[in-house]
């Protein structure tokens, strides 16, 4: 196959890494419908773990199915499928090589009242085991616990990027240190994007960020730099160009379940802002599967111009 200028340019951005990543990196973009455009739209399937089966699967029970969510993600032409070990393990075989694999390698439950941190489920050889393509590891700056976060995160990486896999980091803001409405503001979210690039992601992913401004000093600095963030667009750019200047992939989350035409308004505001794509669990597996199908296919006709 070969790859669009636009694929050439990002995968230029990753020079430094192994065959192995770059090959992986360039599966991500070239698999599904926006094979090709330099967007990717990934299901993620994690929430079991971090809110609960009933929260999750309550809306949908079809999704209490591991083989559910392979099957949704490559009916509706998703660039990859993310999961912890269990779900991932539960259908590898059946679906070896259909689609792209990210496990995620540590996850939190929604149990003990702790500060935010995650434990390590995963490895780096169950990844490869399982023929995933990357791993997927959550951060909360902000958290109390953040030097253990990132120094785990230090140690899976070198380890994933020796042994060829990509690096997809899910970076959320939270903690003592944060307001609850501070988790989404733009001076934050572009922060914590900016932090998980500097850990070695490969790709980003943050919450969609508010126009809020959390902390003073980073108030002053966007007020008198005069950055622009009255638009989701505006701010979905400001947050790309804070990771190296653009030469990062992020990507942003669907949140919990909204109504489709709010989804779509959001999607079309992340696309006009410059971002590379989507990361769609709720908003797609809570609905039944035909209308999950599309409309994870209305998203992607967006990204796909
Ligand atoms: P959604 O599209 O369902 O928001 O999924 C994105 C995601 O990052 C999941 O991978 C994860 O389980 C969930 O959001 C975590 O949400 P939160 O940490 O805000 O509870």
């Amino acid at each position: 196959m070969s790859f669009t200028p636009r694929v050439k340019e990002i995968l230029s951005w990753y020079q430094s890494e192994t065959p192995g990543t770059r090959a992986q990196l360039a599966r991500l973009l070239t698999t599904g419908t926006l094979a090709g455009t330099g967007k990717m739209v990934i299901l993620p399937v994690d929430q079991g773990f971090e809110h609960g089966p009933a929260r999750s699967f309550g809306p949908n029970f079809e999704g209490h199915n591991p083989h559910y969510h392979y099957q949704l993600a490559i009916d509706a032409g998703c660039n990859a499928y993310a999961a912890p070990l269990g779900f991932i393990e539960a259908g590898a075989a059946e679906f070896a090589g259909q689609i792209p694999l990210i496990l995620k390698v540590n996850n939190s439950d929604s149990l003990a009242d702790v500060e935010p941190c995650s434990a390590i489920t995963a490895s780096v050889d169950d990844a490869l085991r399982l023929g995933c393509g990357a791993i997927g590891y959550t951060i909360y700056p902000g958290s109390g616990d953040r030097n253990a976060i990132f120094e785990d995160l230090r140690e899976i990486t070198i380890e994933a990027k020796e042994k060829g896999l990509a690096v997809v980091v899910w970076s959320y803001p939270r903690g003592s240190g944060l307001s609850k409405e501070g988790e989404t503001a733009i001076d934050v979210v572009s922060y914590a994007a900016h932090i998980a690039a500097q850990l070695g992601a490969h790709i980003i992913k943050i919450k969609p960020p508010t126009a809020h401004l959390e902390q003073a000093a980073a108030k002053k600095a966007f007020e008198s730099a005069n950055i622009p963030i009255d638009t989701l667009a505006q701010r979905v750019s400001y947050c790309t160009q804070a990771c190296f200047g653009g030469r990062r992939i992020v990507i942003f989350s669907g949140g919990a379940a909204k109504g489709t035409d709010a989804l779509l308004e959001e999607i079309a505001q992340i696309n006009e802002g410059g971002g590379f794509g989507s990361i769609v669990g709720r908003n797609s597996f809570q609905r039944p599967h035909d209308e999950g199908v599309d409309l994870l296919k209305k998203v992607m006709a967006i990204y796909g111009g």
